[in-house]
Order: structure tokens, then C-alpha cells, then sequence
């Protein structure tokens, strides 16, 4: 056996594991009858069988388009849809969650509980592979997921109304992201944390405790390839970033992976922005399974998420695959990114 798998094998114990992290902390969830636990353990599960095939695309011929077009007009790879199956297998056969909506599917799938019963508690809202159009070029993907408590009665089937819901009410948000190590991260709303898959054994660690996004930071991630088409406050503001005058020592970091991107950030500091442009008048990335996860996430660490004018968590949704504007990261660069739109407005 080589050398780094003996390593990873002998993995120092003192990193909790997942498991044991969510059983300590099972008592913060408000709801919990080990509900929580179930939900997360699922999407820890679907999370290995996902990493699996896509550590090994490259070596196996599930590259390219499965063929089909999903709801965004987009092409859908064959791994984006393996990893939308193997997410809703996983949560369907957990007996938690009454409804899924995912961004590979036109509409919300109604899970039915035992005996046919819509008494199960929860819905989740996925992005089960982001960024997949980085598949074939090897670049880091991530699967986000958004979790709320039904709102209408239990025992009724599930409803729109479930899903369209302010990002406020999130009681779970996380990532996976598949990059040079996998990891969850995730909060329930007392912090963030972080848990690195030993591949070796095929267990998460807790890595990144208590995660804090940077109060600020030198970072600013955005496709300028675009700059043409962008409102005049984001121009304002890269031009602020980029500027000779003062100690500004920004620099442009963009992977086109929104977990990616977002993930470093959190990391090192710095702001994301995907603003609407003339191809996306309402922005390209969603309202629901993008945006109010990674919102929650980075406000439990200390960041700002806004769509330049609103706080994200605070936008009522009208409709499943609703796109918005999203500027997201250290609290401070972000408020000066809304300084800007704000100005470019009067
Ligand atoms: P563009 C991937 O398709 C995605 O939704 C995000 O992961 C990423 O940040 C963004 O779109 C990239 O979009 O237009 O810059 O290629």
C-alpha cells in the first residue's frame, strides 16, 4: 500500500467526523428529532457517490452532453444529470423531505412518505452540479443545497408555496465542492463549518471549524469578459478596483465556478458579483438554489450577500427558477460595491 494511503489511513483522529459533529450539535436544530441528521447524512451519502464519478470523468466516457437541454436552455452534461439521480434517490429514500426542486428539473418533485403519506417535514432546493460546464477542462464543480421546513399542513401534498420562499427561512444551507479535496460546508444557522473527505476511508473530518469570511479583502471575482454589458455601478466599481490612485491592491480571480469562487473568497476574502447584463436582464444565477444557499452561508460567516440594492435572503421568490443579481462576499467590499450602484442610480 503506498506511503499516502498509509497516511490518509492513519488520518490524526483528532478531527471529528461529520457524523459525530452532527450528533453533538444535533440539539442547536430547533426542529431536530433527528431529522436533521437523517437530511444531512443523505446529502453526505449522494455526496461520495457524485465525488466518485466525478474524480474518475476523465478516465471514463461520461464526458460531454447527456443530449438533452434542461429548463435554463442549457446542455446538460451526463454528469450533471447522474448527480441530479443520485440527489434525489438519496433524499427520497431518507423518509424526511416532501419535495424536491432541482435545477435540472422543470418542476418541484412531490416525495410521498410511507404508505403515500405527505407527512414528511422538509423541502430541498439543489443545484446538484454547478459549473458543470467546467467538467471537461478539469476545473473544480460543487453541488448546493438549500433546505426549508414545509410551510403548508403536513399530510397535504406538497405545494409551490414551500418552495418559493425567502431565503430567511433557510434552516440548512450548504456546498460540496469536488476540487482538489472534497468537502462539505455547511450551517444550520450557528456558524459554518467545513469537513474534508478522507477518500482513503471514505469519511469527512471537520477541517474548517467555525468558518469567518474576511471583513474584507483584495479579491474581486466577476467575468469582465462582460464588462460592456454591465450596469454602470459594477463598471464604477472595477474601475475602483483597478485604480492607481491609494493603496488598492486588488486582483481578479474568476474560476467560473461559483463554489469555487465563493469558496476561496470565504477563505482569503474578497467579493463575487454576477450583475444582470443585456444577455441576463435578471442576472444568470438563481434565486433558490444558488443564491439563498451560498447567502446564508456566507451571512452565518460574517459576509453580505445582495442583489446590489437587497439583501438576498430578503427577496420573495415568484418563481422556481428565478435569476437575480448577486453580489456576495466580505462585508465591507461589498458594501462598497453597493455604494457604487447606489450612486450610478441618481
Ligand atoms: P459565466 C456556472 O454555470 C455558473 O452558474 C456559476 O457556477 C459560475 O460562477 C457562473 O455560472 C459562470 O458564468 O457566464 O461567467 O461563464
Amino acid at each position: 500500500m503506498s506511503q499516502i494511503h498509509n497516511n490518509l489511513l492513519q488520518m490524526p483522529q483528532k478531527n471529528k467526523t461529520l457524523g459525530e459533529f452532527i450528533i453533538e450539535n444535533q440539539g442547536e436544530f430547533k426542529y431536530s428529532s433527528g431529522e436533521l441528521s437523517r437530511l444531512i447524512n443523505s446529502i453526505r451519502l449522494a455526496a461520495k457517490v457524485v465525488n466518485h464519478e466525478v474524480n474518475k470523468a476523465g478516465l471514463v466516457d461520461i464526458l460531454g452532453a447527456a443530449g438533452d437541454v434542461n429548463v435554463q436552455g442549457e446542455d446538460q452534461q451526463k454528469l450533471d444529470v447522474f448527480a441530479n439521480e443520485a440527489f434525489i434517490k438519496t433524499l427520497t429514500n431518507r423518509e424526511i423531505v416532501c419535495g424536491i426542486a432541482s435545477e435540472e428539473e422543470d418542476d418541484f418533485i412531490t416525495i410521498r412518505g410511507r404508505n403515500e403519506k405527505n407527512d414528511n417535514k422538509y423541502v430541498v432546493l439543489i443545484d446538484p452540479l454547478d459549473g458543470s460546464s467546467n467538467i471537461d477542462v478539469n476545473v473544480s464543480v460543487g453541488t448546493i443545497f438549500s433546505i426549508f421546513r414545509r410551510v403548508t399542513p403536513e399530510g397535504t401534498p406538497v405545494t409551490l408555496e414551500d418552495f418559493l420562499q425567502p431565503g430567511r427561512n433557510q434552516v440548512a444551507a450548504g456546498y460540496i465542492i469536488y476540487g482538489t479535496s472534497t468537502m462539505i460546508v455547511y450551517t444550520t444557522g450557528h456558524g459554518v463549518n467545513g469537513f474534508t473527505l478522507n477518500p482513503a476511508i471514505g469519511t469527512y473530518y471537520l477541517s474548517h471549524p467555525n468558518m469567518q469570511f474576511p471583513e474584507s479583502g483584495n479579491i474581486y471575482s466577476v467575468n469582465e469578459g462582460n464588462y460592456v454589458h454591465f450596469p454602470q455601478g459594477v463598471k464604477d466599481y472595477i474601475k475602483f478596483c483597478q485604480a492607481e490612485e491609494g493603496e488598492r491592491p486588488y486582483t481578479s480571480r474568476y474560476i467560473g465556478s461559483l463554489v469555487s469562487d465563493i469558496h476561496r473568497n470565504m477563505i482569503k476574502g474578497g467579493i463575487y458579483i454576477y450583475p444582470n447584463t443585456a444577455k441576463d436582464p435578471d442576472g444568470k444565477l438563481r434565486l433558490l438554489y444558488e443564491c439563498n444557499p451560498i447567502a446564508y452561508i456566507v451571512e452565518q460567516a460574517g459576509g453580505k450577500a445582495s442583489n446590489g440594492f437587497e439583501r438576498i435572503m430578503d427577496i420573495q421568490p415568484t418563481k422556481l427558477h428565478e435569476r437575480v443579481p448577486f453580489f456576495c462576499g466580505s462585508k465591507l467590499m461589498v458594501e462598497k460595491a453597493e455604494t457604487f450602484m447606489q450612486a450610478a442610480k441618481s
